[in-house]
């Protein structure tokens, strides 16, 4: 019994993999850590939040946006004004364009974009944000534009 435990135990972890670290989307609620003290570059954001810890917000699923949008009208309540915010999705020298979670080098397969975005406008829009358009739609940018951003929480799992 005990070996047979061991056994499942140990074809468990090697089904869940480990490749130095596992980041757990869409189950913790809170995750979303919003930040409007200073507007920053798309990059100085992902620096920012890796600095405390945290990610560049992903945004996986329509329960991910629903926690993005509560998070940041909390904060919006909190300080009475709107924003426009960072999410950690880029194209920027991608050769085919497509966007990609720089936070966990996923492709962005949901996408949650504004009515006509992204129209990389004046061939130089290679960053997403929230906020321009409303709630928690999406619009491509340049990624040097200064905005407040969001940070996200994650699990990391040591090997
Ligand atoms: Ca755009």
């Amino acid at each position: 019994m005990f070996i047979n435990s061991v056994l499942v135990l140990t074809l468990a972890i090697t089904a869940i993999g480990c490749s130095g670290s596992s980041m757990k989307d869409g189950e913790s609620p809170n995750r979303y850590v919003v930040h409007r003290d200073q507007q920053v570059t798309f990059f100085d954001a992902w620096k920012l939040c890796h600095r405390d810890g945290h990610r560049l917000a992903t945004v996986n699923s329509f329960g991910d946006s629903a926690q993005l949008e509560e998070a940041i009208k909390a904060a919006e309540r909190r300080e009475k004004t709107t924003g426009v915010y960072w999410i950690g999705a880029t194209n920027v020298y991608i050769t085919d364009q497509e966007y990609m979670w720089l936070s966990t080098n996923e492709p962005v397969k949901f996408t949650h974009y504004a009515p006509g975005q992204p129209d990389n406008a004046w061939w130089n829009e290679n960053c997403l944000n929230v906020g321009q358009f409303g709630g928690v739609l999406w619009n491509d940018v340049s990624c040097a534009s200064t905005l407040a951003y969001v940070c996200e929480e994650y699990e990391k799992v040591e090997c």
